[in-house]
């Protein structure tokens, strides 16, 4: 496997950075996790948009244009001959001394591209569905750090993945400072009741994320099912008839259970069933090319 560190490709084993990178020593870099599916890279414009408002709102700045970027993920998925792959870009902030400011950072940021083919579930969860708890751990207020940062400091949503994982679950719904539901922590979280989609809008404190995008097209667009972007409770999630999480990493997941509560009968629901029916073929025929 090569990875392509600023500009270049190394072995796995070689690929390093400093240890006096900011991205190790604060966390204080970016990254997208980004996916390829059949020779295309499923919404990559919308990816590298989304890198760079992370990158302004952070004020890094990318020592490259968008263009080359997407030149160099290509590159990375030519040469690992890869036609279907996760796709892990990241930008730190570069290196500097052992104190907190930036503006001592001495070197460019650096560019890691990690491209691999893996998949974050197995097969059985999408047949069957997965379970999930509502986490102790808020997610982070947006008037701290927003949600829309992908920042390489993921602790709150590593908490709250613990409490999932150590609570027999395969993934945390997160309330705001609220207590309404944000999201869950690599993923957005949707449920059904009566034919009506619903999920937490971004003010909640959840990153808006392009599947999230491409769910509620598709479901208004194809499925022609009316989405409201309404603010929800745990109790919403109990007595929802369906629910499924969306992310570039997870796709589209039904959820089975919450807080030890069935969901509707305990199986993956018909709209959810429909929707990734539908998102499968989207990530088939769309897309930028690999070539
Ligand atoms: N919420 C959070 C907190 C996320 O990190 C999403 C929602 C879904 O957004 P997208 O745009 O992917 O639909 C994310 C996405 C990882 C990983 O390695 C995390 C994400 C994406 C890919 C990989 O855990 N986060």
């Amino acid at each position: 496997m090569k990875i392509y560190i600023n500009g270049e490709f190394v072995e796995k084993e070689d690929a390093k950075i400093s240890v006096f990178d900011y991205g190790l020593l604060y966390g204080d870099g970016i990254f997208e996790g980004i996916k390829a599916y059949n020779g295309r890279i499923f919404r990559l414009k919308e990816h590298l948009y989304r890198l760079w408002a992370s990158a302004k709102a952070i004020s890094l700045t990318i020592p490259v244009q968008q263009k080359e970027m997407e030149k160099s993920i290509i590159k990375t998925l030519l040469i690992n001959k890869l036609s279907d792959a996760y796709v892990r870009l990241i930008v730190t902030r570069g290196c500097g001394d052992l104190g907190l400011d930036p503006e001592k950072c001495t070197t460019p940021p650096s560019i890691i591209i990690i491209a691999d083919n893996i998949s974050f579930y197995s097969e059985e969860f999408y047949d069957k569905g997965i379970k999930v708890i509502s986490a102790s751990t808020r997610r982070t207020r947006h008037d701290s750090l927003s949600p829309n940062i992908k920042s390489l400091n993921y602790l709150n949503n590593i908490l709250a993945k613990m409490e999932a994982t150590r609570g027999g679950a395969n993934e945390a719904v997160m309330l705001n400072h609220e207590g309404f539901v944000a999201e869950c922590t690599g993923d957005n979280i949707f449920v059904v009741k009566n034919g009506i989609l619903y999920t937490p809008p971004g003010s909640e404190g959840a990153l808006v994320g392009i599947t999230r995008d491409a769910v509620i097209e598709l479901a208004k667009n194809k499925l022609k099912i009316s989405v409201k972007e309404e603010r929800i409770t745990m109790y919403n999630i109990y007595t929802a008839d369906e629910c499924f999480l969306t992310g570039t990493a997870a796709e589209i997941v039904p959820v089975i259970s919450v807080d030890s509560r069935e969901i509707s009968d305990g199986k993956p629901g018909k709209l959810t069933i429909k929707l990734v029916r539908e998102f499968k073929n989207l990530t088939r025929l769309t897309g930028t090319p690999i070539k």
